[in-house]
């Protein structure tokens, strides 16, 4: 899979160089390729941006070196689809992060200062995205996390001890507890259950924290789905037993 990347920041991007997107790309499992406004700007101070029509603050990025570098990303792969990055996009989640992973390649705009000119978007966008109701400083981080998030579900992309299965449940369901060595840590002790070997009753312990925690901190996402028996007598259990100890103590 290539991402095309039009950035004015593209050092921002070295950041992908590390973990598993990092081997990722040295498994040419995905490809990235940069293209500058910057370089492609006809004026003399080599300027992106200009003042917003109608006043107000900031600036607005001018089509002519957006257009540019985006003839040049879409000649390097006509099929990839273009996507930009902004606060008014819909909200990225796994599912759509997911269905995305099945695409040849993507074209990331990048915006910088108040945004782009409209007609840009209008003319050149195929799927806006937002990472979330808060503000950041542009498309760069964004991005980044997009083309992580999306790398991460090519197959091949994850190691063995980090399993695309354990991935599967992200998105509806928050993770269990973690522990490891040493056994003791400021007088805290780990559950026993986790050093007694009993594999099916760890993934038991695991799924009941897994469904316990959800419902304490996530409950939106517990609303969203439908428990099989089984794990709702799981968390019942969680439920119950926060009442013995919060009673006990
Ligand atoms: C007048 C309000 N503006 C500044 C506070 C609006 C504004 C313009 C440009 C807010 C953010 C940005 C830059 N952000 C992005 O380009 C961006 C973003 C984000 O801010 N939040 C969540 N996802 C994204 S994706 C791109």
């Amino acid at each position: 899979m290539n991402f095309g990347v039009i950035s004015i920041f593209p050092e921002i991007f070295l950041a992908l160089n590390y973990g598993i997107v990092g081997r990722a790309i040295q498994q040419q499992l995905i490809t990235l390729s940069y293209w500058n406004p910057r370089d492609f700007t006809q004026n003399k101070h080599r300027r992106v941006d200009d003042r917003p029509y109608g006043g107000g603050a900031g600036m607005v990025m001018t089509y002519q070196p957006l257009q540019a570098a985006m003839d040049a990303a879409k000649q390097h792969n006509p099929l990839a689809k273009v996507i930009y990055l902004s606060p008014q996009g819909k909200t990225l989640t796994q599912s759509l992060v997911t269905q995305l992973a099945v695409s040849s390649g993507f074209i990331l705009l990048n915006g910088r200062y108040e945004g782009i000119d409209e007609r840009f978007i209008d003319n050149m966008v195929d799927e806006e995205y937002s990472i979330g109701d808060y503000v950041i400083s542009g498309g760069e981080f964004a991005s980044l996390v997009f083309i992580d998030a999306v790398t991460r579900c090519i197959p091949g992309a994850l190691g063995h001890e980090d399993s695309a299965v354990q991935d599967s449940f992200t998105g509806d369901r928050l993770d269990y507890p973690h522990y490891t060595r040493p056994e003791i840590i400021a007088g805290k002790s780990i559950p026993d259950v986790l050093k007694q070997g009993d594999h099916s009753a760890i993934l038991r312990w695991r799924l009941k924290q897994s469904l316990g925690r959800t419902w304490q901190r996530r409950p939106d996402l517990l609303e969203k789905q439908r428990l099989t028996p089984e794990e709702k007598k799981w968390l019942d259990e969680f439920i119950a037993e926060l009442t013995i100890n919060s009673s006990t103590f």
